[in-house]
């Protein structure tokens, strides 16, 4: 955090989060109330909820394999900077680790912005608890851990501070025997993905080039490996859009295109991302690769004795696009009209219970100059509207910019939609929420409202 941002003066001196208190660091804490609220809901866990009934269809699916999988979802949100970062070898100047992109508790302590924050607890307990490190029937070489994680970000209809992930790995032990496990394995899995009724059309992207290998595998590891991660990822996708296509009256629609591209990850090599096309666009569902020795030995692994993949795949936006949910937020709303439409198991459409109208309001400034120490992130202008107005706020844009040719200032102008998924707003309230969101704006930032 090179520049300082004074983003909230009142900065309690401690937090309670889930029973437990944090210090706070007046220069460091940015974590709202909002968000302090939101993380009291974890989603996924709720049986009949989009999130959750998208869960276990997944970890359902997974395991139907062969029953590999041991399956977490109740880890808390608040992680450690070594959990989020550290131990998954992000450099020190990572843009992920800054302030205008992390909801900080204090210099320790963050709200998790991925569920890779806890994968080196879960290979841990993989480890340790399997004394002679193999199927034994209580053991399970993989698992499966589902979250809230939370990203300071911009606002509209498909971006909120809080949505979820599916972290999945899988493990195996090297030995004698090669690597006939993993091949014993990876045909089982390739049984089933041509038994599903959606077929993909697949395109890959094997080449390594500027995406190299660990040289602690071999190319046959790496090449086995990565099949069963990619065929893991493609099973889940078939299923899931396979019961839309059904759910769509599709019976005819038997393929789906996806793809393969290269990726980075500090804790993966190599790495790549999968994106479905779905009504004209690319849309991406899940990062992913084969996990860094490095991250195998921190999680107390004996040195290069294990070969394994992990991923990390985005819940959200795949439960909107299966249960048509037109805007993020309604995924948060407490309103009976939207929950008593979902049922556990099943994929539905959502039938919109009615549209509000919404209201729009601009804020105009001139920003500090450029002289000054300091600068505005959009994200810290998003984060007050957010704080002030929660769920009644759509979206946030910015739709004017300009410098005055004499002073060299720039002026900006946001545009602030005001709509709420449950009921009618009244101009006074709007008005209400407006000044205070232009109060706070001169009260945190050096900048002159025009
Ligand atoms: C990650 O978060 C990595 N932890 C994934 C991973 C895990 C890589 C294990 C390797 C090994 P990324 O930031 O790309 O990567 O997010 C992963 C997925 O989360 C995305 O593909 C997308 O589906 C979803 N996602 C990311 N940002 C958002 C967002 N703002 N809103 C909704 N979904 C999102
Ligand atoms: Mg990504």
């Amino acid at each position: 955090w090179s520049k300082q941002i004074r983003l909230y003066s009142k900065v309690p001196n401690s937090l309670w989060i889930q029973g437990k208190e944090y210090p706070t660091n007046a220069s460091i804490t940015n974590v709202t109330s909002h968000i302090l609220e939101l993380s009291t809901r974890p989603l996924h866990q709720q049986k009949s909820h989009p999130i959750g009934i998208l869960r276990k269809l997944i970890e359902d699916k997974l395991n139907s394999t062969d029953n590999a999988y041991q399956v977490y979802n109740d880890f808390k949100p608040v992680v450690t900077v070594e959990e989020n970062f550290d131990s998954l070898g992000f450099p020190k100047d990572h843009p992920g680790r800054s302030k205008s992109d992390t909801y900080y508790v204090n210099d320790q302590n963050l709200f998790r912005t991925h569920t890779s924050a806890h994968e080196m607890e879960c290979f841990g307990n993989m480890q340790r608890f399997a004394t002679e490190w193999s199927r034994n029937g209580t053991e399970k070489p993989g698992f499966l851990i589902s979250a809230d994680v939370y990203r300071r970000d911009e606002i509209d209809r498909t971006h909120y501070p809080v949505f979820h992930q599916m972290e999945g790995a899988r493990v195996w032990k090297r030995s004698e025997t090669g690597t006939s496990e993993i091949r014993g394995d990876l045909k089982k899995l390739e049984l089933q993905l041509a038994a599903e009724s959606t077929q993909l059309i697949v395109e890959d992207d094997n080449s390594l080039d500027g995406n190299p290998k660990q040289d602690y595998m071999t190319d046959l590891e790496v090449d086995l490996c990565s099949k069963h991660l990619k065929r893991s990822v493609e099973l889940v996708v078939a299923q899931v859009f396979n019961k839309k296509l059904q759910s769509l009256g599709h019976a005819g629609e038997k393929t789906l295109k996806v793809r393969w591209i290269k990726a980075y990850f500090p804790w993966t090599a190599p790495s790549w991302e999968i994106e479905v096309w779905w009504q004209g666009d690319w849309l991406e569902v899940c990062g992913c690769g084969l996990v860094r020795e490095q991250v195998l030995q921190n999680a107390s692994f004996e040195k290069d004795s294990a070969v394994g993949w992990a991923f990390g795949l985005g819940l959200d936006r795949i439960a909107m696009l299966l249960f048509e949910i037109p805007d993020i937020r309604l995924l948060w709303t407490k309103d009976d009209r939207f929950h008593s439409q979902f049922e556990e198991g099943k994929i539905t459409t959502f039938e919109p219970y009615s549209k509000y109208p919404g209201t729009v309001r601009d804020v105009a400034f001139w920003l500090p100059s450029t002289t000054s120490q300091q600068q505005i992130h959009e994200n810290d202008l998003m984060e007050i509207v957010r704080n002030r107005a929660g769920d009644l706020v759509e979206s946030v844009k910015l739709i004017d910019e300009f410098r005055h040719p004499k002073t060299s200032r720039v002026s900006q102008c946001y545009r602030i939609n005001y709509q709420s998924m449950d009921r009618s707003l009244t101009n006074e309230e709007i008005n209400a929420i407006q000044e205070l969101v232009r109060t706070d704006l001169t009260d945190e930032f050096q900048l002159t409202l025009r």
